[in-house]
This record gives structure tokens, C-alpha cells and sequence, in this order.
């Protein structure tokens, strides 16, 4: 589904300079005691697994901006770009109190300044102050994750609408203190709206005017209509916990994210762990905002993901979690 996915994310990671001043491998640097540790990256809708260490460490992460054109429905291609060449742009995990060296680069192959706003940033622009890259160019910033929660991070290079409109965000988990409870499974999707103009041979560029009038032409999870439907649902087991990190860069919409037949038996308000809401059927999750929602699936069939602002399901807002076992007539069944 995602052709750009591996080979595009790994040549980024292999090839943008190691761990400098430790001399180590990623491979070593994962070793048991060292300073460095080379950072929890998974592409959507795999999510890095948990960072399973007590003490803070210096986690090294590698992005490389992608400028591509894939399909973004089955019949029209976008010009996208991308952090990884990917939408969104891979997952990172980290624990808080651990430093952050974050290394960017932008290919001389692509065409445009790039930088990055991450939003577990306590400093100015989130790092996009210090991180703008020209075609060719490399750089690095450091920050400490001082704060637990979900957060976007956006290119914020040049206008930024064109930047964040044309996909280049993510999410990025800094677990909290003792992380997350267990769950059996999580996911990571990602809802934003593309402005297209009509397709020129097929492939659609960015509209600004589309934007202005915030008139998205698609509003899709994980950059392209069923990209979670199809081969491409979510799967898990009738008894089995479900964790979905959930993002919304709009640009300009805000989320009513539910998922039909399910009640979330936990949101993490607006992506922070301090505070847990209970019994919840949707949850709001604003532009450039996240939320961690879990629930159990008592009973096997098709839930469906959605934004419930329901016109945006025709545009694309919309994917599917398939649950296997044995029914449960004592929870749901037909008749009396
Ligand atoms: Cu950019």
C-alpha cells in the first residue's frame, strides 16, 4: 500500500550520518547502558512498541523530508510531500525526561525548503526555529521531552499551509513516567484534509484557494482513501484491549472521531495522560491536536472508524476494524 514506505524511510535512516560522538551502530547503540539510543520509528498504522526503560536516555531520531507522487484515491494521484514518504509521517516514542537529538535532512533531489514543529518542543517554533533545511542540507536540534502526552509535529517551512496541506506530519508519543498500561493492541491513524485542484494526467496538486474557502476536495485517515479499509483494515480478537493514537493536523477541520459499535472505554483528553475520561462515544480532537482513546471488543464483526462529522466519510474519513472470535449473545445478538 505504501510503495515509498521501507525503502524510502530505511535508505533515510541508514544513510543520514549514525549516532555522531559515540561511534556506535544503531544496532550497539541499543545496547544496555549507552548514552544513545537510536529512536522507535513505525509507519501507519504500526506504532513504535513501548520504550520499557526506567531511566532517561538520549534518543536519536532521523527524518528526511520526501516530496512524491502516490495514489491518493484509486483514480488520482497527489503530488505529496512527506516526512519518511509516508502519510503521515512515521511515529516516534520516547519517555519523558529523555533528550532528544533530532536529525533532519532534505534530499538535494527535492524541490522545496523544509523544517520541523514538533509539538513536545518547549522552545521557539518547536524546532522549526532551528531546523530549516535547504535542498542538500542536514541538520540537528536537540530538546528534552519535559512533558507526557500525544503531539503532532508539521513542517512549518515557507507559507506552512502548502507544507502541512501537502502531508508532511506526524505523531509523537512521549510515554509518561511507568508508560502506558498494557493493552493487546494499537494502532496509529492520522486524519487531514487535502485541497486538490482537478488532476492534470492524473495527478492533483495543491489548491490554495481550496484551502482559503476550507473546502477540502479529500478527508482521509493516513494520507489516502482506504488506506484502512479493504486488505488494509485494522484487525484484532473478540476479548482483546484496542489503543488507537489518534491524530488531526485539519488544517482547518476538527475531528469528531468515533468508531461505530464501540464505546471508548478511555480517552486521554486531548492527548495528555493526566486525565482520563470514561465511557466516551466521541471524542473532539482539534486541528493539529491528538487523543489516545482504548477500548475492549467484546463482539466479533465490523466497527468502523470515522470522523462522525458525516459528509467527510464520502470524501474519505473512514476505515474499518475487523474483530474475529466467538460471539457473545449475552452482549449483542439478534432477537430476543
Ligand atoms: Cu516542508
Amino acid at each position: 500500500m505504501y510503495r515509498f514506505l521501507l525503502p524510502g524511510f530505511l535508505v533515510g535512516l541508514l544513510l543520514t550520518g549514525g549516532l555522531s560522538g559515540c561511534g556506535a551502530t544503531a544496532g550497539d547503540a541499543q545496547a544496555e547502558g549507552a548514552d544513545k539510543v537510536e529512536g522507535k520509528l513505525a509507519s501507519a498504522p504500526n506504532v513504535p512498541p513501548p520504550v520499557m526503560r526506567s531511566e532517561p536516555k538520549t534518543v536519536v531520531l532521523h527524518f528526511e523530508a520526501r516530496e512524491y507522487v502516490d495514489e491518493i484515491t484509486e483514480d488520482v494521484k497527489y503530488h505529496y510531500w512527506s516526512f519518511g514518504g509516508t502519510v503521515p509521517g512515521p511515529m516516534a516514542r520516547v519517555k519523558v525526561g529523555d533528550t532528544v537529538e533530532f536529525h533532519l535532512s532534505n534530499p538535494a533531489s527535492n524541490s522545496q525548503d523544509h523544517n520541523i514543529d514538533i509539538h513536545a518542543v518547549n522552545g521557539p517554533g518547536g524546532g522549526a526555529a532551528v531546523s530549516g533545511v535547504a535542498p542538500g542540507e542536514s541538520k540537528v536540534f536537540t530538546f528534552k521531552a519535559l512533558s507526557p502526552g500525544l503531539f503532532i509535529y508539521h513542517c512549518a517551512a515557507g507559507a506552512i499551509v502548502d507544507h502541512i496541506s501537502n502531508g508532511m506530519y506526524g505523531l509523537i508519543l512521549v510515554e509518561p513516567e511507568g508508560g502506558l498500561p498494557k493493552v493487546d493492541r494499537e494502532f496509529y491513524v492520522m486524519e487531514s484534509e487535502f485541497f486538490a485542484a482537478d488532476p492534470v494526467d492524473g495527478v492533483a496538486a495543491f489548491d490554495i484557494n481550496r484551502g482559503l474557502a476550507e473546502h477540502a476536495t479529500y478527508v482521509v485517515f493516513n494520507g489516502r482513501q482506504n488506506s484502512l479499509m479493504g486488505p488494509n483494515v485494522l484487525k484484532a480478537k473478540a476479548g482483546e484491549t484496542v489503543r488507537i493514537y489518534f491524530g488531526n493536523i485539519g488544517p482547518n477541520g476538527t475531528s469528531s472521531f468515533h468508531v461505530i459499535g464501540e464505546i471508548f472505554d478511555k480517552v486521554y483528553v486531548e492527548g495528555g495522560t493526566g486525565l482520563v475520561n470514561t465511557g466516551i462515544q466521541t471524542t473532539l480532537v482539534p486541528s493539529a491536536g491528538a487523543t489516545i482513546v482504548e477500548f475492549k471488543v467484546d463482539v466479533p464483526g465490523t466497527y468502523t472508524l470515522v470522523d462522525h462529522s458525516i459528509y467527510r466519510v464520502a470524501k474519505g474519513a473512514i476505515g474499518q476494524l475487523v474483530v474475529e472470535g466467538p460471539e457473545k449473545p449475552g452482549v449483542y445478538r439478534s432477537g430476543e
